[in-house]
This record gives structure tokens, sequence and C-alpha cells, in this order.
């Protein structure tokens, strides 16, 4: 399954115009257009310069690239966490994604309305954070009730995270989000509770063209280093015009640009978020990227291509990305004795041009 990052945030602040542009990441990155599972789900190429290297080295025919998820998740309003309008089934979405990408209104916009007036960061923030710690408390107080029975029956480790619960509760209750839980390093009791404010996020703050220094932003800016939370800063509605545009005359006005797109900034710090890596196949024609975990076993990556791998997995045939282009061949990093031999509990590492051998 993809990883998975839901765009949220209130309405009018440009998700589904953020969404679009995204749309057109697939023309930059050749060969994996953009697919769109649902109206709201689609499949986003993550853009990697190592491809490009590794294909003048390796030659392959055809280059695949890792990919995440966007989902544009409409439907919060105030009173979201207690059912009102959609609620419900925006908190499941929300429930289903690795991360979330919280879209800021930083643009005036006469003509497009403010659900409360004019654009405020701090307070728009908070509007939809208290909703989403509002509905994890309702899931605290759930456990808290199992585990009180459990505290009267005397059972073990029950008193410590009636405790635990306990302070996590009066945090949500300020409307602060789980992540920001002194208590979270409690992991154990923390995970299982799948709680919407303690998935990773990533602040966008959506400006009109031209206005990347706006007040909005610097308001943004110091709430996102107040809370250790990226910012990244793009015009959704520019990116989105830009979208529409052929792959080549993207790239012109990218060039004038001179700066890495505040859209592919989002696609790389989302893909940060989820503790990921990439390794890298060449096997027949085909150089592919892939997304695991970061600490999985050669065993375990070999299952993520096919299951067939890992059952009759030997071993792997590990270069690291960095070696490959130093010595600039393959052939040339055998005769140099560089392609390592590795068993099935290594732990892949970040670029590593991994080999599998099996017996399938
Ligand atoms: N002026 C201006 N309008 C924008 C910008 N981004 C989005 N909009 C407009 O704001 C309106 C709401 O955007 P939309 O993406 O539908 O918001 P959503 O409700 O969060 O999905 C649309 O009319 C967009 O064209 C921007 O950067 N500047
Ligand atoms: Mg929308």
């Amino acid at each position: 399954m993809a990883f998975s990052i839901g765009i949220v945030g209130l309405p009018n602040a440009g998700k589904t115009t953020l969404f679009n542009a995204l749309t057109g990441l697939g023309a930059l990155v050749a060969t994996y257009p953009f697919s769109t599972v649902e109206p709201n789900r689609g499949i986003v190429p993550v853009p990697d310069s190592r491809l490009q290297v590794l294909e003048k080295i390796l030659s392959p025919s055809r280059v695949v690239p890792a990919t995440v998820e966007f989902v544009d998740i409409a439907g919060l309003v105030e009173g979201a966490s207690q059912g009102e309008g959609l609620g419900n089934r925006f908190l499941a979405h929300i429930r289903e994604m690795d991360a979330l990408a919280h879209v800021v209104r930083c643009f005036e916009g006469g003509k497009v309305p403010h659900p409360y007036g004019a654009p405020d960061p701090r307070r728009d923030i908070e509007l939809v954070e208290v909703e989403l710690a509002l509905a994890d408390l309702e899931t605290v107080r759930r456990r808290q009730e199992k585990v009180a029975r459990a505290v009267k029956a005397g059972e073990r480790g029950a008193r410590e995270e009636q405790e635990f619960l306990e302070k996590l509760a009066s945090h949500l209750e300020t409307g602060k989000p789980a992540r920001s839980f002194a208590g979270s390093t409690e992991e154990r009791f923390l995970k299982p509770l799948f709680l919407l404010t303690a998935k990773p996020v990533v602040y966008v703050a959506n400006v009109g063209e031209d206005r990347k220094d706006s007040p909005l932003v610097a308001a943004l800016q110091e709430m996102a280093v107040e809370r250790g939370v990226p910012l990244v800063v793009l015009a959704a509605r520019w990116e989105a015009e830009l979208a529409e545009l052929s792959p080549e005359e993207q790239e012109l006005f990218r060039q004038s640009e001179g700066e890495e797109s505040g859209l592919v900034q989002l696609v790389k710090t989302g893909y940060r978020l989820g503790n990921l890596l990439t390794f890298f196949t060449a096997t027949g024609p085909e150089l592919r990227a892939w997304t695991i975990e970061a600490g999985t076993r050669a065993i375990d990556a070999a299952a993520k291509i096919h299951s067939d791998f890992a059952k009759y997995f030997i071993r792997a045939e590990v270069i690291s990305y960095e070696e490959l282009v130093r010595v600039g061949s393959l052939a040339g990093a055998r005769e140099q004795g560089l392609v390592r031999i590795e068993g099935r509990d290594y732990v892949v590492q970040e670029g590593d041009l991994i080999h599998f051998r099996h017996n399938a």
C-alpha cells in the first residue's frame, strides 16, 4: 500500500486546487503519469534526481519512480468531531492516512470568501486542530473506560496506562495535538489509539502569486517553528495552472523561477514524514525506486517486490548509490569488489541498489 497523505484544512483554503496541481507532477517525472484512483485520490511520483543519474549509468529502458498517494479530504466544519455535517466520514478518511498536509490560506483573495471573514493562520490552524483533538479526546475517553475496568480487575500495567491516559486527556482538552504531548514517549500506550493528531503533519502555506513574503506567511512560519512542524510555501493556483501546460512549457516556467517548486518540496517533505527510505532495483530493462520504512531487512524488502522473492531468497547483492556513482559503472564496481553480498537480515540503507538472488 502506498504511503498516503491526507490534504486537510478549512473550506476555501485551496485543498482541491493543490490536489489538482499535484496531478500535473506526473508529467514532469517521465514514465509515471499521475493516476487517479478516485476523484479525490491520486498517486503522485516522488521526484528523485538520483533516478536520472542511475539512468545514465545503467541505461534501462524504463524508469519507475517511488510514489505517494495524496487524498483531498473535504468536509471539515466546526463540530465535525461531534459528527456534524460530513463530520464522521471526514474523520474516518483522516484516520486512514499515514500523514497530513494541512493547507493554510495565506492569500487574501477578495472574491473567495473565507469561512471566518479573513485569513488568520494561527486561528485557522487551531480551528482544524481543535476539531481533531476533540475527536481524539472521544477516543481516549472510550479507552479510559476500558482501562478503568482493567484497573479494578487488578490487571498488570493497567494503572500505568490509566495515568498516561489522564495526562493525555488533559493535553487534548486544551485543543493541543497528541504529537506535541511530552508523554508521547509512551509509544506502547499511544500507538494503538491511532489518534488523528498524532499523525505527522506538514503545514502548507497557500500563497497568492508572488506573495511568499506576506505577513500571513510570517505568522505561519512562526507557528511552524514553535511546533516543530515542517512548512512548505507554495502558490496552489499558480501551480494548478502550470499543471495544465505541456511538460516542456512547465520546465521553462520553473527554470525562470530558479528554485525547486513548492510542489516538489511538498511531495519530498510528505515522503520524509513517514520515516521512509528509498532503495533501487535494476532488474532486466527496468530501473525502479521502492519505498520501505527505515529499518527494513533485506528479506522484507524482497517481499515488497514479490512474495516469492522472499520465500526463495538466496542473497542480496548491494551497492550504495554513492559508490556506484563514484565508480561510474556496475561492471567496474563488481571488479573492485564493491558489490556486497548480504543476507536476509541485512538492514537496507537509503539509496542502496539491490539485486535479489532467489530461486523462485
Ligand atoms: N486568489 C487566489 N485564489 C485561490 C488561490 N488558491 C486557491 N484559490 C481559489 O480559492 C477557491 C477555493 O479553492 P479550493 O481549492 O476549492 O478550496 P478547498 O475548499 O480548500 O478545496 C477557488 O476559487 C480557488 O481558485 C490562490 O493562491 N489565490
Ligand atoms: Mg475542495
